[in-house]
């Protein structure tokens, strides 16, 4: 990874320069009001902290080093005979803040493939958990337990200088995004299958490709499709839960395993990752109340999907796959895998529900008055894809964005300690505090 390692040292040292000086310069400089609601309101629109990857806008949706996603589709390098780009191009990015070249792109396929192997124990812990286990417990242990792998962990423990803890943080990360495909694919044949590993890695193929062939898919539609979906759930700027949480632990010197194993379990919650396999959830339901088999479609009306999304906000229920904590329009994420169906599946009836959905339901949320974006995301979208080419276990959904998830917030880690960011300590307040101060004020 040498050329990788190259850019790295030119890069972060500069930026780390310019930050120590935009500091020295601005450090005092105020950055927007706080306001009680604002405590009390999960800190929504408090800039209270930076993330050098992705910065996302409430109304264009994302951006990945300054390049949206609709761009990435077009400048990233591609998968032979695909159509999409590839995740390890999204990483060099993500990384560098620089497009890669296709050799760049394949160095890092190759360094992944290099890196994959999983320790013996981390082996014989997923073999032996039992299948009831949700993946995403499993998927977060057996991140966490990886932790006897870590190279940052022990530097740390020997006094290893902190203007080498990037290094040693990008060392891990990269060997973790290497292994995740491996658990999760571990994971999915044995919760779902017999528990025999079916294809293994090729070293001449990307992560996306391999990855596939390890969950024991073929199809090149199917391939294509997982090297979109790993590169649009990689990052989302850093107040989301999995990106905040990441960081958070991280800034304590927990070790990136540590840090990432904590972070997916948050993914793991229904209003953050979880949500995809919700929304596959509520639309299986859904599909039974119209009609028996694969008759539903014929019962299907903008009338009955109106009737049931009133049903779960009146029992108190969120509709999944809808609104967004920053977004305030349609989730590109969610656009990228419509124009991916409208290519790939334009006929297919779960597409034309997911399509009838988006007609129907932001007027409705916007009657109901709640939410202050009626707009899908990217959870209302992903679940039918993959349904269509056959990876049809819902609970496994989210294992899939947490093997994504990583190829954002770890880079995004290895940035944070290349400016020597400090542990993240926010101020917290009780009510009787608050009103004190506001009282004094
Ligand atoms: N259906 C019904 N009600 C909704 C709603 C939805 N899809 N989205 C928001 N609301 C409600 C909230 O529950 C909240 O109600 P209360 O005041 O009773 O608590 C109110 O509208 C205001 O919420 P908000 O400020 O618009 O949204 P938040 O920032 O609090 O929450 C989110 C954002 C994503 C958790 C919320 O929109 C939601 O629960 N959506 C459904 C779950 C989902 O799709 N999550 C995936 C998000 C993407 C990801 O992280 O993967």
């Amino acid at each position: 990874l040498e050329p990788l390692y190259d850019r790295l040292h030119e890069i972060l040292p500069k930026h780390a320069q310019d930050v120590k000086e935009f500091r020295a310069a601005h450090g005092g400089d105020t950055l927007g009001i706080l306001t009680v609601d604002m405590a009390y309101g999960g800190m929504r629109g408090i800039k209270g902290m930076v993330t050098e990857t992705s910065v996302l806008d409430a109304d264009e949706g994302i951006r990945y080093q300054g390049h949206t996603l609709m761009e990435l589709q077009e400048t990233l390098p591609r998968g032979p005979g695909g159509q999409e780009p590839l995740a390890e191009g999204a990483l060099w990015l993500l990384l560098t803040g620089e497009l890669p070249t296709q050799e760049q792109t394949t160095l890092l396929s190759k360094e992944l493939a290099r890196r994959a192997e999983l320790p013996h124990h981390v082996v014989q812990m997923i073999n032996n958990f039992p299948a009831e286990l949700h993946p995403m417990a499993q998927l977060s242990a057996a991140t966490t337990a990886l932790h006897s792998e870590s190279k940052f962990a022990k530097a740390y423990a020997s006094g290893v200088p902190k203007s080498k803890y990037w290094e040693l943080t990008l060392e891990d990360s990269i060997d973790l995004i290497a292994k995740l495909p491996v658990i999760a694919s571990m994971i999915y044949r044995n919760v779902f299958h017999d528990g025999r590993t079916v294809g293994t890695i090729d070293p001449d193929k990307d992560m996306g490709a391999n990855f596939a062939s390890m969950l024991g898919f073929s199809d090149e539609g199917f391939i294509d499709l997982l090297r979109l979906y790993l590169v649009i759930h990689a990052d989302h700027e850093g107040g989301n839960v999995s990106a905040h949480t990441t960081h958070l632990v991280g800034s304590a010197l927990s070790d990136p395993y540590l840090a990432y194993g904590a972070a997916l379990n948050g993914l793991a919650g229904p209003l953050h990752g979880l949500a995809n396999q919700e929304v596959l959830s509520w639309l299986t339901k859904f599909k039974t109340r119209l009609g028996e088999g694969d008759d539903w479609h014929a019962n299907l009306t903008k009338q009955r999907i109106s009737d049931e999304v009133w049903n779960t906000l009146n029992s108190g229920q969120v509709i999944p796959g809808y609104g967004h904590a920053v977004l305030r329009k349609t989730d590109p994420r969610y656009t990228c895998q419509r124009d991916f169906a409208l290519k790939h599946l334009p006929d297919s009836d779960d597409f034309k529900l997911v399509s009838m959905l988006y007609e129907v339901v932001p007027d409705i949320l916007l009657e109901h008055g709640k939410s202050k974006n009626p707009w899908p995301n990217v959870d209302a979208h992903s679940g039918i894809l993959l349904q269509h080419y056959g990876l049809t276990e819902m609970n496994f959904y989210t294992v899939l964005f947490g093997v994504s998830r990583a190829i954002g917030v770890l880079p995004s880690l290895v940035w944070s300690r290349s400016m020597g960011l400090p542990l993240e300590r926010p101020k917290s307040m009780s009510t009787p505090g608050l009103k004190a101060f506001v009282a004094a004020a």
